[in-house]
């Protein structure tokens, strides 16, 4: 105790920079960035989430010889007083974190620059309080100059990395797949500390950046030529159908294609999806085709044509490449382009990203009147979510594109009583048995959805698409699956035709209905969705096929590299015929080398920014 106690006040003026700088982070974390907290053991992560980058940032302070040491310490405290003031200047304006490329986006700090003094307030100054005294004690001796260090560097060090560690299994615990899949700079921020988020942030665009400098203009002729080699022309009774109309999109959250029309303790699950289905173009071999990006995923493959990452979430690493997206495309066509979605904005990178993929408007949250009685597990309920958006559709210039995202049917699958139209399923897996009544909700909200579209008088003047944006159960659930498939066991084959999820194309007026089995997947709603505007695709850089076009190959690739066509399912390093039974592999080969071709050329594109080097001189010189 006693050696513990003389370390502590050999390194005084560290450790009450350390006990300073934490105290800071949290007063700024709640005043400044207004992160709240559900309950007490996220606000004690709040609390302890700066220290681990404190002890290891000052020890770094440390590492400067004799008299030197204590002045950097002020300092240091400076430098991390000043990244935090830059976040809160930046969070006043967008109410979002800092990021490296943000840094690097003129654009971005120009319209900070402008208002720069109105962002800044006299108690700011306040910041400053604690770098004054630690000048005052150096400056009238009351601590002791370190002259010497012994083992303390290595122990703090140490000390650090335990802290960090610590903190993130308190924090993983709180937040599952906190790295890998929650991609929201609030949550980081609130679970491991602003320092060390910069420095996550630091590393996850390092990555990114490296591959991009190899890259040159030749590499997107290749890639261009590779795309293009599989257009498939339109089928010239839809092309140009919707020309002029508003397109609907729906995101519909975890939905998956077993549910439709299927029963649950004898009732539909989706009653008035299917009945839609019936008046519309179903497409039941369509299949999402996202990895860990999930919802974020799906929007990319859609607005893109182009896969997502194999790990991690594109919108996150790749936020900042150029594209040549749906909404930009028809944004520059006249259309007003949009997203609403009642979730934080930076939550999957969305506010930075949608610019990339050229959205005119994102109505995040802050667009919604969202409150404990409206909500449930994630936020805002979907059909409070649809209804206040109607107002949000009205304001727009028409013809629009606007993109739906669905909320309430995410895992766990809670669910308020009242809103409980069927009975949960009755399994080992409480998450399989709470899916029912979630979709059966979410179907209601659509439902209402098209109710008001009809009220509001926008609804025959508008297309509808409606897809599942990934799976809602996971393999963990594979027993209490099969219990309701009422198979004997899940196997690989089965798992993959789980990947099936809805799609839906309404058009309102057509007299035409029809449910097709042609396989296909998010990367082809693209092409689809232009084709049917009346655009052609024939020099887009597209991975996906038209659905309706007469010549498509019906195949889906999936990001893991399975592939199913009309006749092979291929997965796990297996090859099934579309009976489940194991055949031999050449039967799969040729589809399987096109798969991962395409998932080649796709990443070649995010990895190498490849889209900023189109209608540069060089490769139009080299495609003559
Ligand atoms: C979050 C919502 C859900 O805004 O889109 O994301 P998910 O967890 O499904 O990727
Ligand atoms: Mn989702």
């Amino acid at each position: 105790m006693e050696r513990i106690k003389s370390a502590i006040s050999r390194l005084k003026l560290y450790w009450l920079a350390v006990l300073f700088l934490t105290i800071k982070s949290y007063i700024l974390y709640k005043v400044g960035f207004n992160i709240s907290s559900d309950n007490m053991l996220q606000e004690f992560i709040l609390i302890i989430n700066p220290l681990s980058s404190a002890v290891l940032f000052f020890a770094i302070a440390l590492l400067f010889k004799h008299r030197l040491r204590n002045i950097m310490i002020v300092a240091f405290s400076l430098i991390a007083t000043m990244l935090l003031y830059f976040n809160l200047l930046y969070y006043r304006f967008f109410t979002d974190f800092l990021t490296l490329p943000v840094l690097f986006q003129t654009s971005n700090l120009n319209d900070l620059g402008s208002s720069i003094v109105g962002l800044t307030h006299a108690a700011d100054l306040l910041l400053l309080v604690d770098l004054i005294f630690l000048t005052v004690l150096i400056a009238t001796k009351r601590v002791p100059a370190v002259h010497r260090l012994k083992r303390e560097p290595i122990i703090l060090v140490s000390l650090a990395v335990v802290m960090f560690l610590a903190n993130l299994s308190i924090a993983q615990a709180e937040r599952p797949q906190l790295l890998s899949r929650s991609f929201d700079r609030e949550l980081l921020v609130k679970n491991i500390g602003i320092l060390n988020y910069h420095v996550y942030d630091g590393y996850i665009q390092s990555q990114s950046r490296a591959q991009r400098v190899f890259a040159d203009s030749s590499d997107i002729v290749e890639v261009k030529n590779y795309a293009q080699a599989n257009h498939k022309d339109p089928d010239p009774e839809l092309f140009g159908i919707a020309e002029g109309k508003n397109v609907v999109m729906i995101s519909l959250e975890s939905l998956q294609t077993f549910v439709i029309n299927n029963t649950v303790n004898g009732e539909e699950v989706t009653p008035f999806l299917n009945e839609l289905i019936e008046d519309s173009y179903y497409f039941e071999n369509f299949y999402h085709q996202t990895a860990q990006g999930k919802t974020s995923d799906s929007e990319f493959i859609v607005d893109n044509s182009m896969f997502g990452r194999d790990s991690g979430s594109v919108f996150f690493t790749h936020g900042g490449n150029d594209y040549n997206a749906l909404p930009e495309f028809l944004s520059n066509e006249g259309m007003y382009t949009s997203v609403m979605h009642s979730n934080n904005k930076s939550f999957w990178n969305r506010d930075i990203m949608y610019q990339s993929l050229g959205y005119d408007q994102f109505f995040d949250v802050n667009s919604y009147d969202v409150t404990e009685e409206n909500s449930v597990g994630w936020g805002l309920k979907d059909v409070d979510f649809f209804e206040q958006s109607i107002d949000l559709l009205q304001s727009q210039p028409e013809p629009f594109y606007t993109k739906f995202i669905t909320l309430t049917n995410h895992f766990p699958f809670e669910l308020d009583e009242e809103d409980k139209m069927i009975d949960e399923y009755d399994s080992n897996s409480g998450t399989l048995n709470r899916f029912f009544p979630t979709v059966r909700y979410m179907d209601h909200a659509v439902e209402r959805f098209f109710e008001e579209m009809k009220e509001s008088g926008m609804y025959e003047d508008t297309i509808f698409i409606l897809y599942g944006d990934h799976y809602g159960i996971s393999e963990n659930h594979n027993r209490a699956m099969s219990q309701y498939l009422d198979k004997d066991e899940i196997t690989p084959f089965d798992s993959t035709q789980l990947q099936r999820v809805p799609m839906i194309v309404h058009i309102p007026g057509h007299d035409k209905s029809e449910t097709i089995s042609t396989v296909g997947g998010q990367i082809d709603v693209k092409p689809t969705l232009m084709h049917l505007l009346g655009h052609s695709t024939r020099n887009e850089i597209h991975f996906g096929t038209d659905l309706f076009a007469p010549e498509n190959e019906s195949r889906a690739v999936l990001r893991n590299g399975s592939v199913i066509t009309d006749d092979i399912v291929y997965t796990n390093n297996t090859c099934y015929d579309k009976q489940g039974e194991e055949i031999e592999m050449e039967s799969c080969d040729p589809d399987i080398e096109k798969g991962l071709s395409d998932l080649e050329h796709s990443d070649r594109i995010i990895y190498g920014d490849l889209l900023r080097f189109l209608d540069s001189e060089e490769v139009e010189e080299q495609e003559e």
